[in-house]
């Protein structure tokens, strides 16, 4: 943890980081999420804790429209920036009371709950944001660049 960091870098003025400290030390809220699977289960009114997008994209100067979530292990996920903001999206670090287990992206994952799962990158490090949607791992793959649940958008051309 002493090595943790989040950042957003790219296409901003000026890149930004935290340390674990630093994250934990900003304001934090509970929220409670429905979170949606792309192979089709839903989990109802899941319990978290985290930072909001919000907080930490404000102050942040940029033209960008997209982003890439970026974790330890290399896996990424693209987003239009429109649906980090506006109290949508979290960096969480506990899940139902607890510190956010490893199996589920601690010591923290992003969680976008209103599109697919895939998009809530466990394990993130950081935000990359881009004038350009650039696909990340399973969007190179066939899964869909947006991945709104209740348009089923699952695969390339949904
Ligand atoms: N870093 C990372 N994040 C990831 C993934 C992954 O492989 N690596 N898989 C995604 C997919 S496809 C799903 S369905 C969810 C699974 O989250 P869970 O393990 O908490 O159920 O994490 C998403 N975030
Ligand atoms: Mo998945």
């Amino acid at each position: 943890m002493a090595e943790w960091t989040f950042s957003i870098v790219g296409e901003v003025d000026e890149p930004k980081r935290w340390t674990w400290d630093e994250l934990r030390r900003l304001q934090s809220e509970s929220f409670t999420a429905d979170i949606h699977c792309v192979t089709k289960w839903t989990k109802l009114d899941t319990r978290w804790m985290g930072v909001s997008l919000d907080t930490l994209l404000d102050g942040v100067e940029t033209a960008a429209e997209f982003a890439v979530a970026y974790s330890d292990g290399g896996y990424t996920t693209n987003l239009p920036l429109d649906d980090l903001t506006d109290g949508k999206a979290w960096i969480a670090f506990e899940y139902d009371g607890q510190p956010l287990d490893p199996e589920h992206g601690g010591p923290a994952r992003l969680l976008v709950p209103h599109l697919y799962l895939w998009k809530s990158a466990k394990w993130v490090r950081g935000l990359s944001l881009q004038n350009e949607d650039e696909p990340g791992f399973w969007e190179s793959n066939g899964y869909h660049l947006r991945g709104d649940p209740w348009r089923e958008q699952r695969y390339w051309g949904d």
